[in-house]
């Protein structure tokens, strides 16, 4: 049998065509009918197949007895947790339950959909995302510029002249805040159409490798190097924001807030001279039509929201954003915030509604920083974090000190866990939930298409049935969503959902909330709250009202989904801000600014470490699949010879890392592509913690990047953690 399935495992989304056999998966390529990745496809979607038939992936709940981990039927499961959580959450106040929530969650619409309800019925301030480890800078940036986080605007590759790629490495990691499928081969046809691409990165990456032009930059400069642009622009009379001069508020504020930042003043704090950061300014400034993209290197540093502002500052003031060919904003079928309401303004964005207990820091979007998660449990006192559910989350891995983390976690009262494995993090839990593997579940992506290269809509199907008992996710939450609001172990999800919605269809539609009921009732779960919002969405049937738009069942017939065409400008409609303009110049930003001035002449420590992506290799949690983990060791220092030459150390010799909060040891692994005085290990290894069930992974440990990282450095306005830029040294491994 033939079978569409969208790929969850990163941003890309690529279709892929699986064949089954008699219930087994025989083979996984891309599907070449898939109106949005055409057949593209990366060794991790083969691997879909090996994530299925992984013997250690749990299909069991498994509860802790003591220092052992034994299998439950789910009753006994959801019993364990009825009689431990509401106890928590009585005994020590709602905030006592913290959430933490992982990547993949944002990959399954069964997690993603239902984690505002498990959040609600918890009613706890403590919620912490892989968001704050990750791209919450560009989320509060556009939030105040544009009025939503979402509206997050991304390169229109397909159409552009000069793309210059800042902090991102789109060649390993296939995009990012920027869902763009065979990012390689729309590069190559960017190029053999006469365009170019332009890449700045402290490593000379696999796409700097196919880019016209590389320039290193020190890490955590990117703030520096942005603003002395924006300086550049003005100075030189490039400011030509052209149709969208009307809607933009804070030119003015701008050009003085950047007054500081010279290129001449820059050039040394970011390792790039004054007359290459004038070319880059001039070359889009020039440009027709061209794009400056900035992703994950310029979030994970102390002025990333700046660097993220300015990023889409600059894209204004040449004139490209909102443009064909520049930086546009997709408008996504379902789920998308900024095709609701009244078109061009809307209630703005608004944070520190609450403030963490220990450190003070604010809210952003409803969420804490997970730096701050360990010290929440740590801290005695009203309101300590005493327990815990984690979805698709491993923040013993994924978020700096985690040794600390893990420490946090081994003291709590209790910790439940929905997860595919017994890792790092999920070892410390009293029950683990498993989740389905990706193959038993319906697929939309929810946040992607808000995000996308071009406008399409697809579903996929479950490609294998769900094996009898196991709940799928979107259950798993609801039946904790319903002990955490008193209804016991035994409520029913179904009903519970059936509920939920009906009441949130009666808020909306009112008087015809029945009818809109029935025209969804071939659907449960999340594919009835996804058919509800496409038929509400700007492409959707209305119910009926509009008979030619889309269902669900009409994308779901249409494999390989319906393209919806190219972006199109979306300014002023797309507006959510309380003024109806785009925010140039929120006052947030400016005081971020003018806070980084201070540091502009910060000596640079003698070696700062940065992380890297590889193709075989997705964040924590696939190092467990053999045809990803077999070749060459690739969790190694990447270290230049001049470097290596100054600490004594050779290519293969074991180095012993120190960071501020911790120590790792790594193969060197000698290279040139990185700026001296920069090193790179990748994140997400440092497998050989006891206790765990991930044998394959556990062969090859590697070395555990977060344990060398300092969990005090965050990006203010955002709570990011800094990820990169970290002063280390290094020794020849005792
Ligand atoms: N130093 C450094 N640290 C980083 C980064 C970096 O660049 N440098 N990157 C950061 C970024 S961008 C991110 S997004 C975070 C990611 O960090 P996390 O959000 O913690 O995600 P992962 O490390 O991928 O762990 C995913 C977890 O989900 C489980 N899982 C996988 N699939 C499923 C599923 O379908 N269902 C369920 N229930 N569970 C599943 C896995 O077993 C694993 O426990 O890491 C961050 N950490
Ligand atoms: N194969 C693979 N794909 C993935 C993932 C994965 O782990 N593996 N993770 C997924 C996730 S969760 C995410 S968020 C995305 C991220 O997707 P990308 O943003 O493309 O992430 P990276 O590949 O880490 O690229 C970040 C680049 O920033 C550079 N950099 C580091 N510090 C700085 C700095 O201070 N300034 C500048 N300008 N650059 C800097 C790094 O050298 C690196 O090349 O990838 C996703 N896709
Ligand atoms: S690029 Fe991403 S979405 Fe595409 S096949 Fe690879 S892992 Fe899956
Ligand atoms: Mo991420």
């Amino acid at each position: 049998m033939r079978h569409y399935r969208i790929c969850p495992v990163c941003e890309a989304c690529c279709g892929l065509e699986i064949r089954t056999e008699a219930g087994r998966i025989t083979s996984v390529r891309g599907a070449e009918h898939d109106v949005f990745s055409h057949g593209y496809i990366c060794p991790k979607g083969v691997a879909v197949k090996d994530l299925h038939d992984d013997p250690d992936r749990l299909r069991t709940p498994l509860i802790r007895r003591g220092n052992t981990f034994v299998e439950a039927t789910w009753d006994e499961a959801f019993a364990e947790i009825a009689a431990r959580l509401p106890a928590a959450q009585a005994a020590h106040g709602r905030d006592a339950v913290a959430l933490s929530i992982g990547n993949p969650s944002a990959h399954k619409m069964g997690l993603l959909l239902y984690v505002p309800r498990l959040a609600k019925a918890l009613d706890t301030k403590n919620i912490f995302t892989a968001s704050t480890l990750d791209q919450m800078p560009k989320q509060l940036s556009c939030g105040l510029m544009f009025g939503h986080w979402l509206s997050i605007p991304v390169p229109d590759i397909d159409r552009t002249d000069l793309l210059v790629v800042l902090g991102a490495n789109p060649m390993a990691s296939n995009g990012s805040l920027w869902t763009v499928p065979d990012f390689r081969g729309r590069a190559k046809a960017l190029r053999a159409r006469g365009g170019r691409l332009v890449v700045i990165d402290p490593r000379r990456t696999e796409t700097a490798a196919i880019a016209d032009e590389h320039h290193f930059i020190r890490p955590g400069s990117d703030v520096f190097l942005l603003a002395a642009m924006v300086h550049a622009l003005f100075g030189d009379g490039w400011v030509r924001p052209e149709r969208l001069s009307p809607w933009l508020a804070g030119v003015d504020a701008v050009r003085d807030a950047v007054q500081p930042f010279a290129p001449e003043a820059v050039a040394a704090r970011c390792g790039i001279p004054a007359p290459s950061i004038r070319a880059l300014a001039r070359q889009l400034a020039e440009a027709e039509r061209a794009c400056l993209y900035g992703r994950i290197g310029t979030c994970t540093q102390t002025y990333g929201s700046a660097a993220s502002w300015l990023v889409d500052v600059i894209n204004a003031l040449t004139g490209h954003l909102d443009t064909e060919g520049g930086a546009m904003f997709p408008k996504a079928a379902a789920f998308a915030r900024n095709t609701e309401g009244r078109p061009g303004q809307g209630a703005g964005i608004v944070t520190g509604r609450h403030r963490s207990r220990v450190s003070g820091a604010p809210e952003v979007f409803g969420e804490l920083p997970m730096t701050l998660m360990a010290e929440e449990m740590e801290t005695p006192g009203a309101g300590q974090v005493r327990a815990l559910v984690t979805l698709a989350s491993n923040p013993v891995l994924s978020a700096p000190n985690g040794d600390r983390i893990a420490r946090a976690l081994a003291g709590l009262d209790f910790m439940v866990s929905v997860d595919l494995y017994l890792n790092e993090t999920t070892r410390h839990a009293h029950v683990i939930l498993p989740g389905s593997s990706p193959l038993e579940d319906g697929h939309w992506d929810v946040p992607f298409p808000q995000l996308s290269v071009r406008n399409h809509a697809r579903y996929s199907a479950p490609v294998l049935p769900r094996p009898a008992g196991h709940l799928p996710e979107w259950q798993i939450l609801t039946k904790l969503a319903a002990i955490a609001r008193g209804d016991g172990p035994d409520a029913d999800p179904v009903a519970l959902d059936d509920t939920l919605v009906r009441r949130d269809v009666e808020r909306l539609a009112g008087e015809r909330a029945d009818a809109v009921l029935a025209e969804v009732s071939r659907w449960t779960g999340p594919e009835r709250l996804l058919d509800l919002s496409l038929r509400a969405g700007p492409y959707g049937d209305g119910f009926g009202a509009r008979p030619d738009g889309l269902t669900l069942q009409r994308v779901a017939d249409a494999t390989g989904g319906i393209d919806l065409g190219a972006l199109q400008p979306r300014l002023p409609e797309l507006l959510r801000t309380t003024s109806g303009r785009v925010e140039l110049a929120p006052a947030p930003l400016l005081a971020e600014l003018a806070k980084a001035r201070a540091e502009l002449h910060a000596p640079a420590p003698p070696m700062v470490i940065i992380g890297r992506r590889e193709v075989r290799s997705n964040n924590s949690w696939m190092h467990n699949l053999q045809p990803l983990a077999k070749g060459p060791e690739r969790c190694t220092l990447k270290l230049h010879p001049q470097d290596a030459a100054r600490h004594g150390v050779v290519d293969g010799q074991r180095v012993r890392i120190v960071g501020p909060q911790g120590a790792a040891e790594a193969p060197v692994e000698l290279d040139d592509a990185l700026m001296p005085g920069v090193c790179s290990l990748p994140h997400g290894w440092g497998h050989d913690v006891p206790g765990t069930r991930m044998t394959v992974a556990a062969e090859r440990p590697g070395a555990n990047l977060n344990a060398l990282l300092d969990d005090r450095l965050r990006d203010a306005p955002s709570g990011n953690a800094v990820l990169s830029g970290v002063s280390v040294t290094l020794e020849p491994a005792g």
